[in-house]
């Protein structure tokens, strides 16, 4: 591994090669305590990175899966278009009366004239537009890099016209693109403006003995309808979604749940503490990626709750589910058994995935995040040592309190120490590098030609990442599965979802058709040409 980090940081002038050698780990046993790794700071100019902007992270991820609010992105067409349902979020609004404006795309359409006269007025036109066509119960708008740069006040306008309709809570999220380094920045001010705006809105009692959030599954090619599939058959509730299938007033009830599952931590978890502060709902970390992981998340969920009946129903669903999944398994293992696979992801698919390639078997070389935080690598434990750069401090921090006449601790101090004492463990995720084997290659925003070197250097079965990357990789003769959209896939998710997982990659890392593929250079060469600098 010391040789292949070494063969990558080689093309680099010195100071990038020395900037690139701290986002890139070679993962040493865990002996003494783990290694540190540089994260969450800013892509190096020049660099073909696998990143997003922060308006993708607020309005495309975290806002995006919402049916019933109207989304509109205040700026030029293209930012509205690229976060369009590409992600493949999907939603149910099969029920009487229900709203869906997912299918729409709402934008403010800036052009060069908005940009010299400001663009204010026609934010408010477009606001007055979306109103008076849909009465819907909410209104959000999202700042885009120019609206920042010409200094438009998305707040002022969102305020105005709030008390102007009476019915409609209208909100802004100043998420302009390069408002931080990545994605990430945009989970952040989603994560604020949906507490300060939304959630605990509606008081209404709320059916169901075993009441949870699931914070942090958006639903991607129904991952979502599998694990709601499943949490109903164990009797338990799911009062919201953040926020894959979800609606505004499930925000708004979340306050009313009685424990907080975080599926992804990166995008989420300012979410989870606030409500634990404000509310007195503690949180746990779950991953519903993999049919073990599933059965454990379940498991946790019962222990939360304690009664004896509830735990012997979670216990008679896995039992159920197991028996398809271990047939499905052991053929498929018989073809995938030791293949190898690389993925690089967002902030925390690149840890759970592993999980399911384990199940069948097959080994990752190497892993890592676009845009997660060091906690997301090496666990929470790391956050009071975080360094708040310049960057980070561009993010609002909110001041939570606990709330005057609705804090409710769900369990008393003592309980949760018992819990605690027995392995469930609160507010703790251990992070990626923990999991991952001695030697594998942790990579921190990974970019497109450190991609291309490790696939040349250890030749994976199957690469996995985003559509940026697809090509190029598959031009490399390798497999490619996209871990964001799932190609045209999923679900993945739970234990319906695993199935179709490990079948996915059994066809792809067993298809014959990439070698047999020439690419047009290999085939004839007529291009081959030498450059003369003159
Ligand atoms: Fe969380 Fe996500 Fe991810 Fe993410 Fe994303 Fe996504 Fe992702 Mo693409 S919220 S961090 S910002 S699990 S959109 S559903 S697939 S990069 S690994
Ligand atoms: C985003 C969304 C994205 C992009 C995926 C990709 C997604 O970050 O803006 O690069 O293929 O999951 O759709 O992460």
């Amino acid at each position: 591994p010391t040789d292949i980090k070494e063969e990558m940081l080689k093309k680099y002038p010195p100071k990038v090669a020395r900037k690139r050698a701290k986002q890139i780990m070679i993962n040493e046993a865990l002996e003494n305590e783990t290694p540190e790794i540089t994260a969450n700071v800013r892509t190096i100019p020049g660099i073909i990175t696998m990143r997003g902007c922060t308006y993708a992270g607020c309005k495309g991820v975290i806002l995006g899966p919402t049916r019933d609010i109207v989304n509109i992105t205040h700026g030029p067409i293209g930012c509205g278009f690229y976060s369009w349902l590409t992600r493949r979020n999907q939603t149910d609004a099969s029920g009487e009366g229900d709203e869906n404006y997912m299918p729409y795309c709402f934008s403010t359409d800036m052009e060069d004239k908005d940009i010299i006269f400001g663009g204010e007025k026609k934010l408010a036109a477009a606001i007055q537009e979306a109103y008076d066509l849909f009465h819907p119960k909410a209104i959000a708008i999202f700042a885009t890099c120019p609206v920042g740069l010409i200094g438009d006040d998305i707040h002022a306008v969102a305020k105005q016209m709030k008390e102007k309709f009476g019915d409609c809570n209208v909100f802004g999220f100043s998420c302009e693109g390069y408002k931080g380094v990545s994605q990430s920045a945009g989970h952040h001010i989603a994560n604020n403006q949906i507490f300060k705006h939304v959630v605990g809105e509606n008081d209404e009692e709320k059916p169901g003995e075993y009441r949870i959030n699931l914070l942090g599954e958006y639903n991607i090619g129904g991952d979502g309808f599998e694990i709601d599939r499943i949490l109903k058959l164990c009797g338990i509730t799911n009062i919201a979604t953040f926020s894959g299938n979800s609606t505004y007033d499930q925000f708004a009830s979340a306050h009313k749940a009685d424990l907080n599952c975080v599926m992804c931590h990166r995008s989420i978890n300012y979410v989870a503490d606030m409500l634990e502060t404000k509310f007195g709902i503690p949180w746990i970390k779950v991953n519903f990626i993999g049919a073990e992981s599933t059965a454990k998340s379940l498991r946790k969920i019962g222990t939360y709750f304690g009664d004896k009946s509830f735990i012997e129903k979670i216990e008679a669903v896995i039992a159920a589910e197991m028996p398809e999944i271990e047939a499905v398994v052991a053929d498929v293992r018989t073809r995938t058994e030791g293949k190898t696979a690389m993925m690089f992801v967002g902030g925390s698919r690149a840890h759970h995935y592993q999980d399911l390639f384990s199940e069948m078997g097959m080994k990752t070389l190497s892993a890592g995040y676009e845009f997660a935080h060091r906690d997301d690598y090496e666990g929470r434990h790391v956050i009071p040592n975080l360094k708040v750069d310049a960057d980070s401090r561009n993010i609002e921090e909110i001041t939570v309190e606990a709330d005057d006449t609705r804090y409710a601790p769900r369990k008393t101090e003592a309980e949760l120490a018992a819990l605690e004492e027995g392995g469930l463990k609160f507010k703790e995720y251990e992070g990626l590098i923990p999991d991952m084997d001695k030697g594998s290659l942790i990579i921190d925003d990974c970019n497109q030609y450190e991609a291309e070197k490790l696939v040349e250097i250890l030749k994976p079965d199957i690469f996995c990442a985003g559509i940026k990357e697809k090509y190029s990789i598959q031009k490399l003769g390798v497999p490619m599965k996209q871990l964001h959209s799932y190609d045209s896939g999923g679900p993945y998710a739970g234990f319906k979802g695993a199935i179709n997982f490990y079948k996915e990659i059994d066809r792809l890392t067993n298809s014959k058709v990439w070698s047999y593929m020439k690419a047009p250079w290999q085939e004839s060469p007529e291009l081959s040409a030498t450059y003369v600098w003159e």
